[in-house]
């Protein structure tokens, strides 16, 4: 009697096992997605605040598995060189792409670094160069596209490692407030 009962669940678990295989298959391919995030940086003297560069929108949500195509606008055409203690944060990591003003690049020299986007805990940064001069004509914003894959679902904070605000050291002001040169990076 034991014995017959085993053999049945024996069978029937082989033959449930053998008919759930392509529902499961199926089941656990989601359909690729890939969204589209636009950032865009303004100098203080643009919105009345001298001094206080920004990123708008500072804070972000992406749905968990997406790849994310982002694109930077950088309208601040002032630099502000990495010093040596976070001189890494020239060269881009975690993402792939990188291209600014349209060429192809992997780094940026630290003299040359106007902001940075940059999530430590994911290992992400890309290091944007600054806009052309204005020279009293036209704003024209430096151009930076690159791709990442959102894969661990959690809400992060992205920073600029750039020295752009306030205090002797340039990491006070903007440098030290949510809303600009810090936000939320959210995978959900
Ligand atoms: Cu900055």
């Amino acid at each position: 009697m034991a014995a017959g009962a085993l053999a049945a669940g024996g069978a029937l678990a082989a033959c449930s096992s053998g008919s759930a295989k392509p529902v499961a298959a199926t089941a656990a391919k989601p359909p690729a997605v890939t969204v589209h995030e636009a950032m865009v940086i303004l100098t203080g003297g643009m919105v009345k605040q001298s001094g206080w560069p920004l990123f708008v929108p500072s804070d972000v949500t992406v749905p968990t598995g997406a790849t994310v195509d982002v694109t930077i606008y950088n309208y601040d055409d002032g630099t502000a060189a990495l010093p040596p203690s976070v001189a890494m944060y020239g060269k881009a990591s975690g993402v792939t792409g990188l291209t600014e003003a349209g060429q192809p690049v992997t780094s940026v020299s630290a003299a040359d670094v106007s902001h940075t986007w940059t999530i430590p805990t994911l290992g992400l940064n890309v290091p944007i160069e600054a806009a052309p001069a204005a020279n009293g004509g036209p704003h024209k914003p430096m151009v930076v596209t690159f791709s990442f894959k959102a894969v661990k679902a959690g809400t992060y904070t992205w920073k600029c490692f750039a020295p752009c605000g306030d205090g002797t050291d340039g990491m006070g002001g903007a440098m030290a407030t949510n809303g600009y040169m810090q936000g939320s990076f959210t995978v959900a």
